[in-house]
């Protein structure tokens, strides 16, 4: 068995999906993932530029040594953009051997360990009220977990993932008015000061049995975090995510030595190099590596199973940037490990984007319920793609009130 040809498709909507297409001498094709979010042009071309010329020929089913050639292959190794890249590659030639086998992935790993997985999702409020009421419509719709964040009384301007009026839906992932960045101000101590009540708040009105969770996104230094984690001990977080910049990982030491709150990171890793040792050294409690950006099926495979030696669940990162195809990939890894904690997942599922990737997979009550189509169970429709074409975006920055540049 051969590989053919191979495409790069940038494009959704609302979304700069790349979307990686592998075709082989025997009809059957194989789908991936490479989007990074607002860089999406640059694992495309990495891809057309270099992989995919080097693919041709390849025997489709060594998705392990072809994983090595580009990988150890390459003198300057890893990087968000190649991993991507290999990312897209790797859950395309899964999806093939899936296909060959005629069984979704999840049997390829072991079966299954669970019917569904559970997934959190994101309530978000201009305030505290605000917030509230998007919980409840989660709760409603019967979410057992769900990630929480609200707006802080006198920060200048709204903050992570928060929308600026009440009611009002932030698009925080990606602003599409062009690649020049907007600004946030930020300040720690008004967060450090309002957010454990908040968060307190939160628990007493929605009982103990609802997961809570929350996201710092960086933004605080060690010993600020350790105070933060310390002070929401009370409200019992299901995890406490990215406390400190990820560059720096004996943050974690720090936290430790002061809180049991569990700790959750690795949305930024993409290699297991960047988390082995946080997780040898058991600093964390859930590992967020995507599919997509940590070189694919294959990598994140080996990072599920050195947590799962170390007490670490799963928790992968499912902003709305990836697409279908990187849900599908780690919908199956859900189904089989035997760590599995739970799965971010933001609603895909409009009438377009179904368009563009249709599949039998099932998000219901809370909980992702994966299917029995062989592969990743997700088709790409080539002629809805052409309605797509790449949108410039970007993420805000993040600035204090003097000035000086912050972690977004
Ligand atoms: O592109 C950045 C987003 O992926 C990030 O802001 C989302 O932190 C995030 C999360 O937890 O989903
Ligand atoms: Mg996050």
């Amino acid at each position: 068995m051969k590989i053919t040809d191979a495409k790069v498709f940038v494009g959704g909507p609302k979304k700069n999906y790349v979307t990686l297409k592998i075709y082989t001498d025997q009809g059957i094709y194989g789908l991936g993932d490479a989007t990074l979010n607002n860089r999406e042009t640059l694992p495309a071309s990495y891809l057309t530029d270099y992989l995919i010329p080097n693919l041709i020929g390849l025997d489709p089913r060594n998705s392990e040594d072809i994983w090595q050639l580009f990988y150890r292959g390459a003198y300057f190794r890893g990087g968000p953009i190649a991993m991507a890249a290999y990312g897209a590659i790797d859950m395309a030639l899964w999806d093939i051997k899936g296909k060959i086998a005629d069984l979704p992935l999840y049997q390829l790993f072991g079966g299954k360990s669970r019917d569904g997985a559970m997934v959190y999702a994101h309530a978000t409020g201009a305030d505290l009220e605000d917030l509230m009421d998007s919980v409840a419509c989660y709760v409603e719709d019967g979410y057992k977990a769900v990630r929480v964040q609200c707006g802080i009384p006198g920060m200048p301007t709204a903050g992570y993932a928060v929308p600026e009026t009440k009611g009002g839906m932030r698009n925080y992932i990606t602003d599409y008015s062009g690649i020049r960045p907007s600004t946030e101000i930020w300040d720690s101590g008004k967060y450090m000061r309002y957010m454990p009540g908040a968060l307190m708040e939160i628990r007493e009105k929605f009982g103990p049995e609802l997961k809570i969770l929350h996201d710092v996104h960086h933004r605080l230094t060690p010993r600020e975090a350790a105070e933060f984690a310390k002070s929401v001990e009370p409200a019992d977080l299901y995890w406490l995510e990215d406390p400190t910049p990820a560059e720096d990982q004996d943050a974690l030491k720090f936290i430790r030595r002061h809180s049991t709150v569990p700790i959750a990171i690795g949305e930024v890793f993409n290699t297991i190099w960047q988390c082995n040792k946080l997780i040898e050294q058991e600093l964390v409690d859930f590992i967020r590596v995507a599919v997509t950006y940590a070189g694919g099926i294959t990598h994140v495979k080996r990072i599920v199973d050195l947590a799962a030696l170390h007490h670490v669940r799963t928790g992968f990162h499912g902003a709305p940037s990836h697409s279908p195809l990187c849900m599908a990939a780690q919908a199956h890894l859900n189904a089989w490990a035997p760590n599995f904690g739970v799965q971010e997942y933001l609603v895909l599922g409009t009438p377009e984007c179904d368009a563009l990737f249709p599949s039998e997979h099932l998000m219901t009550n809370g909980m992702f319920y994966v299917s029995d189509a062989p592969g990743l169970g997700v088709d790409f429709d080539e002629a809805e793609a052409e309605r797509y074409s790449y949108e410039p975006g970007s993420h805000p920055i993040v600035r204090l009130e003097d000035g000086t540049l912050w972690n977004y």
